[in-house]
């Protein structure tokens, strides 16, 4: 069979079974990334997480390339809106609310524009793309349940964003037996402090929740 695959990362290598990994790519929805969508309702600036786009897609290339697993996830509401808590539609005092109508559609409804997955990143066919209406991916979702059906037990992580979404992610991840390797290079934040602390947290106390490396150790490691 193949060899396992390690590569440097913090707090220590990384190694991983090819035959049980997947990417996890989440929330490049266009609703975080791009003018008039829901993160620029909020008052940030959506510019900061475009970075992530060119290295993530090296990435993709990669995985499908090797024929390795890749899910995408979307956060995003039922047109609806009976899978969303008051809480959540009315906090941040928005500019608009989810389910309301802006430039690329409702704000984070499934099926309008601005929920959907930024070009660069679309999924293509036989990847798994999975809606979920909270910040973490396995919280209402099957996610779980994918994973062991397929067998996987490695997550390599990029998305947006890395304290909200990720974050939730990983430590869910954690909690069930998953290790993730987190790309920094993948994954950003409107608050680039936010960033390099939640990838410090997820490193810090000997891994306490998974690793973090970079695209390119990654990438080196595959060739
Ligand atoms: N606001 C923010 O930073 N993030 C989110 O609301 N969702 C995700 O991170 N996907």
């Amino acid at each position: 069979g193949e060899p396992m695959i390690t590569l440097p990362a913090e707090p220590f290598p990384f190694t991983f079974d090819p035959r049980h990994v997947a990417l996890l790519c989440i929330d490049f929805q266009r609703d975080f990334m791009e003018a008039g969508g829901f993160g620029e309702s909020l008052g940030n600036d959506v510019s900061r997480l475009r970075g992530t786009i060119e290295p993530t897609s090296r990435v993709l290339t990669a995985f499908r390339r090797h024929g390795w697993p890749v899910i995408h996830t979307r956060e995003g509401h039922r047109p609806d809106l009976a899978d969303l808590f008051p809480a959540k539609r009315d906090r941040g005092s928005p500019a608009l609310r989810i389910g309301e109508e802006g430039p690329m559609g409702r704000l984070l409804v499934r099926g309008s524009a601005g929920h959907g997955i930024v070009p660069e990143l679309a999924p293509v066919a036989g990847e798994v793309v999975l809606d979920k209406p909270g910040k973490g991916s396995f919280y209402a979702t099957d996610l779980e349940t994918i994973l062991r059906a397929r067998g996987i037990t490695s997550l390599v992580v990029t998305g947006v964003t890395t304290e909200v979404c990720v974050q939730t992610t990983v430590r869910e991840a954690n909690d069930r037996g998953f290790e993730s390797l987190v790309l920094a290079d993948c994954t950003a934040s409107y608050f680039p402090e936010f960033h390099r602390s939640a990838l410090d947290m997820f490193s810090a106390q000997g891994g306490i929740v998974g690793w973090v490396g970079t695209s390119d150790a990654l990438l080196a490691a595959l060739v």
